[in-house]
């Protein structure tokens, strides 16, 4: 039975879920979810997965949400090596420290920083929010500054699930080459992945395309410049 992920590719943590099965080879039975159209809340979603979120994935009779939940089903049960996410335990813990990372404090940030333009249509963004923005970039320019990758020199979940949240990011605050030299070079690594475009990519364009929409003018550098002073 194919493996069913209800999804919808403006959102970060699915881009992630994305970018992992097209690394190992997966397809998915795609359901659409419409956010905007509050699907998640109907009752036949709901029975599936209380918590109303996406990415949320089901694999015959086995029901998991979380991103980086999905993330590491998925490589565990469907990879043929464990290279994205090792098995040996400080391999691994360091990969798990930067997923909770991107999900206790990256994708929070980034959420509380473009949901209530695209949700409330609000239009000034706060200076405390592009700071906290700001800030998780050093963070992550700082765990870069001596290896390739977010948990070493390979390749792993955790670069799947930071990326596409800094991305989403990006479409606000452009990653400056200058002050975050490691950051920006680790980003370009990522876009270079030859699967990039279609599993980030493409829905990072459509949110970008809204949120531009919402907020009635381009989202560019000097207009962030503009609103963080
Ligand atoms: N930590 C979760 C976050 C998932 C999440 O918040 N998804 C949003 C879309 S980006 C969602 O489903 N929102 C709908 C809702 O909460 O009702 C993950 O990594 O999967």
């Amino acid at each position: 039975m194919p493996l069913k992920l209800f999804y919808n590719d403006m959102s970060p943590p699915v881009r992630a879920v994305l970018l992992t099965a097209k690394a190992i080879n997966l397809e998915f039975d795609l359901r659409e979810i419409d956010i905007a159209n509050k699907e998640q809340l109907a009752p036949e979603f709901m029975e599936i997965n209380p918590q109303h979120t996406i990415p949320t994935l089901v694999d015959e009779d086995f029901v998991i949400w979380d991103s980086h939940a999905i993330a590491g089903y998925l490589v565990s049960k469907y990879s043929e090596d464990d290279s994205l996410y090792p098995k040996e335990p400080r391999k691994r813990a360091l990969v798990d420290q930067r997923l909770h990372f991107d999900s206790g404090i990256l994708f929070p940030r980034v959420q509380n920083l473009v949901y209530p333009i695209i949700t409330f249509n609000d239009k000034e963004i706060s200076r405390e929010k592009l700071s906290a923005i700001n800030e998780s970039y050093k963070f992550m320019d700082k765990f870069l500054e001596n290896s390739t990758f977010l948990a070493g020199e390979s390749l792993t979940i955790a670069d799947f699930c930071c990326v596409s949240t800094i991305s989403t990011a990006t479409i606000i605050i452009p990653v400056s080459v200058e002050r975050y030299p490691n950051l920006s070079k680790w980003y370009q690594l990522l876009k270079n992945l030859p699967y990039y475009e279609e599993a980030n990519g493409v829905g990072l364009n459509k949110l970008d395309a809204l949120v531009e929409s919402k907020l009635g003018r381009p989202c560019h550098e000097d207009c962030m410049c503009n609103l963080a002073k």
